[in-house]
């Protein structure tokens, strides 16, 4: 342990050798220092931000739920010159206003989904362990989802398909693709940015109290979506594992070898150059998490989750530490790795372990909600 802690890169010396004391020297030269090595080494850099031709459209409005509730459907089109690529379709719900005048506000959780719902037909979603949509409804909060694959398809076909097709710069056929060039996580939290785009213009949404989930490569995707856009005020990372919040060196199970093979297309080139060689990595993952600070940040692991290694995702939680105490907050630092299903909380930091094996369930659910009431 403590020769894989001696071997990661320094949270609060930036690139010149400064010690960053404040949150001042925090928010205006480590943070943009530690998003662009991020960048360069491994997500990628998203070519833009809101395009300039994006529009949304409120599709549908329902009531659901026994009048409880409404649901409404939005369409996202990334670029108006190509209605079938980039269409990110948003399902919202929100507790039903009191009254037909009454305009509330509601804090929202904004899931990324890979696919997990998408088996079943779209009202089978709301009834899903992975989905607990009634659940969420009950303790005052809405809830949105969009598939990942809406932005960016998860398959490797050399970055022609999905947003990477729209925006990407043409290089011509003997220019390799520039090893910064976003990969398909990049993508797909570029998309939890335009779901935020949306959900801003809502008025029944509270656009300052948006939390951004995903489990396993959706929890990747949200940590690099938090850690991004400082508009989501809450982060929940739920069994992301390897290159999501697990420390990277000297973690069990998947590395960085696995995932660049298993997975070529998720994230940048540049980053296959630390297969096998995780500590030449100018950065560790803690510091994505420290990225979040001083938002709400949840971190949940499995316990029978080993290839995503539960200890090294609560290590890398509590080394994010520094960052919060910079803005005054604590974290998980001097707290040891909990028991089975017994949520463990600081003011903006909380963690989890589950029993069970890799999924996103109602207890996970729950634990979260928990953690987001009073704080959120
Ligand atoms: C695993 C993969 C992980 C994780 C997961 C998932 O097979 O090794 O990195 O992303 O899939 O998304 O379910």
């Amino acid at each position: 342990m403590s020769n894989r802690l001696a071997a990661l890169p320094e949270l609060l010396v930036n690139q010149v050798g400064e010690n960053i004391t404040s949150a001042e020297e925090w928010s205006s030269r480590r943070r943009p220092e530690l998003i662009q090595l991020f960048e360069e080494h491994v997500y990628g850099r998203q070519p833009i931000g809101r395009p300039p031709g994006m529009t949304m459209h409120l599709e549908h409005q329902e009531a659901c739920f026994s009048g409880t509730a409404i649901r409404k459907q939005i369409r996202i089109q990334s670029a108006a010159e190509h209605p079938e690529q980039g269409n990110i379709r948003l399902t919202l719900y929100l507790p039903a206003p009191a009254t037909t005048t009454a305009i509330q506000q509601h804090p929202v959780f904004l899931l990324i989904d890979h696919g997990r719902l998408a088996v079943g037909s779209e009202d089978d979603w709301p009834n899903s362990q992975f989905w607990p949509v009634a659940q969420i409804l009950a303790r005052g909060y809405g809830t949105a989802v969009f598939q990942a694959s809406d932005v960016d398809p998860d398959i490797h076909d050399e970055f022609r398909d999905g947003v990477h097709g729209l925006f990407d710069a043409l290089s011509g056929p003997d220019q390799p693709r520039p090893g910064n060039a976003w990969g398909t996580i990049a993508a797909w939290a570029w998309g939890a940015s335009r779901a935020m785009d949306y959900l801003q213009t809502d008025p029944d949404v509270d656009p300052n109290r948006v939390a951004v989930i995903g489990h396993s490569r959706g929890g990747k995707t949200a940590l690099w979506a938090g850690a991004l856009d400082e508009r989501f005020a809450m982060v929940v990372s739920n069994e992301s594992g390897c290159t999501g919040a697990a420390i990277t060196r000297g973690k069990e199970g998947e590395d960085v070898h696995h995932i660049n093979t298993v997975f070529p297309h998720w994230f940048c080139g540049n980053y296959k150059q630390y297969n096998h060689n995780e500590d030449e990595l100018p950065v560790d993952q803690h510091m994505l998490l420290a990225l979040i600070a001083p938002r709400l940040l949840y971190v949940a692991s499995a316990a029978e989750d080993i290839w995503a290694d539960p200890q090294s995702e609560y290590l890398s939680l509590q080394l994010a530490e520094p960052a919060y105490r910079l803005f005054g907050s604590d974290g998980l630092a001097a707290e040891p790795f909990p028991q089975i299903d017994s949520p463990i909380t600081a003011q903006h930091c909380g963690y989890h372990v589950r029993a069970g094996g890799h999924d996103l369930t109602v207890t996970d659910w729950t634990y979260i909600l928990a953690f987001a009431d009073n704080r959120l």
